[in-house]
C-alpha cells in the first residue's frame, strides 16, 4: 500500500456521556455499554486489517484521561496485545528509543495532555439540558459548537474531579489540594501550562505540534500506522487539521463514541488522501445523537 493508516477514534461511552453531563477533564470512566464498543472498535480493525492483509497498528497514542486508557485497554486486549507499555509524554519527553519499546512489548502507548478532551470550565460536571435551559439554544451551541466558543473558567480550587488511577480505582486523594495538581504533576513539573476552560481553536493550538512532529513523524515502514484514541473535541481538532476543513464546517462535524476512522495518508509526503469509518451507518447514528445531546431530557 502507498499509504500510511491512522485508526482515530473517541473513547467508548463514559459514565457522564450517559448522564448527558459535560465532562471535559473529568475522570469519567466507561460504562459497560462503553467497553462493549470499545472491543467491537477493535474487532472492526481486526477485520480490517485481515481483509486488507496489513499487519495490526502497534503505536497507541492516548489522552491522560482514564477513559481513553480504559478503551485501549479493551482494545489492545481484543488485539491480542496486552503486553503493552503505556509511557506519559509532555514538554521536554521524547518517543526515543521506540522500536527497542516495541522489541519488548507487543505495544506501546504514548499518552498526553494534548490529546485530552477540551477543557469544558465552569460547565464541567453539569447537565447538557441545565446548561441549555440557562444560556438559551444559540449561546449553547455557539460555545459548544463554534471554533471560538469558550466556556467560562473553571475555578481550578473547586475543580469537581472524580480522579481515578489508570487502572480505574479511585485513588485515595486528599481534597484540600487541587487533584488537576497531582494527576498532572509530571507536565506541571515540565513545564507545561494547563487550561482552565478551551475553545476548539485552543485544543487545534496545543495539538497541532504534537500531531505534526509526534504522530506523524513516527509513521514510517517500520510502523506504517498508529492508533489514537481521543475525545470529540480532539478528533475534531484532528480532522479539522488534517483535512484543513475552515473555521466554520468545523461546527458540524460530530464524532460519535467509538468507531474507528481511517485516515489514509500519502507515504512521500504524509498528506491527505482519504478518510472512512469502519462502519460508516454506526457512525452516522451516533453522530446524530451526539449532536441533539441536550435537548432532549432522555439519556442516551
Ligand atoms: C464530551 C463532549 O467529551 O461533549 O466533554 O462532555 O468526548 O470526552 O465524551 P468526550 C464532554 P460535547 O462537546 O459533544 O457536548
Amino acid at each position: 500500500p502507498d499509504t500510511y493508516k491512522l485508526y482515530i477514534l473517541r473513547h467508548g461511552q463514559s459514565e457522564l456521556n450517559h448522564e448527558n453531563i459535560f465532562c471535559g477533564w473529568i475522570d469519567a470512566q466507561l460504562t459497560s455499554k462503553g467497553k462493549e464498543q470499545a472491543k467491537n472498535a477493535a474487532i472492526l480493525i481486526k477485520e480490517h486489517c485481515a481483509h486488507n492483509s496489513v499487519h495490526l497498528p502497534r503505536v497507541g497514542y492516548s489522552s491522560r484521561l482514564v477513559r481513553t486508557r480504559q478503551t485501549m485497554e479493551g482494545m489492545l486486549e481484543v488485539l491480542g496485545m496486552e503486553n503493552a507499555l503505556y509511557k506519559v509524554l509532555c514538554h521536554g519527553m521524547s518517543t526515543n528509543g521506540l522500536s527497542e519499546d516495541l522489541a519488548n512489548h507487543d505495544a506501546v502507548v504514548f499518552q498526553t495532555w494534548r490529546l485530552n478532551e477540551r477543557h469544558y470550565g465552569a460547565w464541567q460536571g453539569q447537565r447538557k439540558p441545565d446548561i441549555l435551559e440557562e444560556y438559551g439554544k444559540e449561546e449553547y451551541m455557539f460555545i459548544r459548537r463554534d471554533y471560538k466558543g469558550t466556556p467560562p473558567a473553571a475555578d481550578l480550587s473547586r475543580e469537581m474531579i472524580q480522579e481515578v488511577n489508570d487502572k480505574g480505582s479511585l485513588t485515595g486523594y486528599d481534597f484540600k489540594e487541587p487533584t488537576r495538581s497531582i494527576k498532572y504533576k509530571v507536565e506541571e513539573n515540565s513545564g507545561e501550562v494547563l487550561p482552565s476552560n478551551e475553545s476548539l481553536s485552543d485544543v487545534v493550538g496545543r495539538l497541532n505540534d504534537f500531531w505534526n512532529e509526534v504522530i506523524l513523524k513516527n509513521l514510517n515502514d517500520n510502523n506504517p500506522s498508529a492508533l489514537v484514541i481521543a475525545h470529540g473535541s480532539s478528533v475534531r481538532s484532528i480532522l479539522k487539521i488534517v483535512e484543513n476543513i475552515s473555521d466554520a464546517d468545523i461546527k458540524d462535524v460530530e464524532i460519535p463514541n467509538a468507531i474507528p476512522i481511517v485516515l489514509e495518508l500519502h507515504k512521500a509526503t504524509k498528506q491527505f488522501v482519504r478518510k472512512y469509518y469502519l462502519d460508516p451507518e454506526l457512525a452516522k447514528v451516533g453522530a446524530e445523537r451526539v449532536r441533539n445531546e441536550g435537548f432532549e431530557r432522555a439519556s442516551n
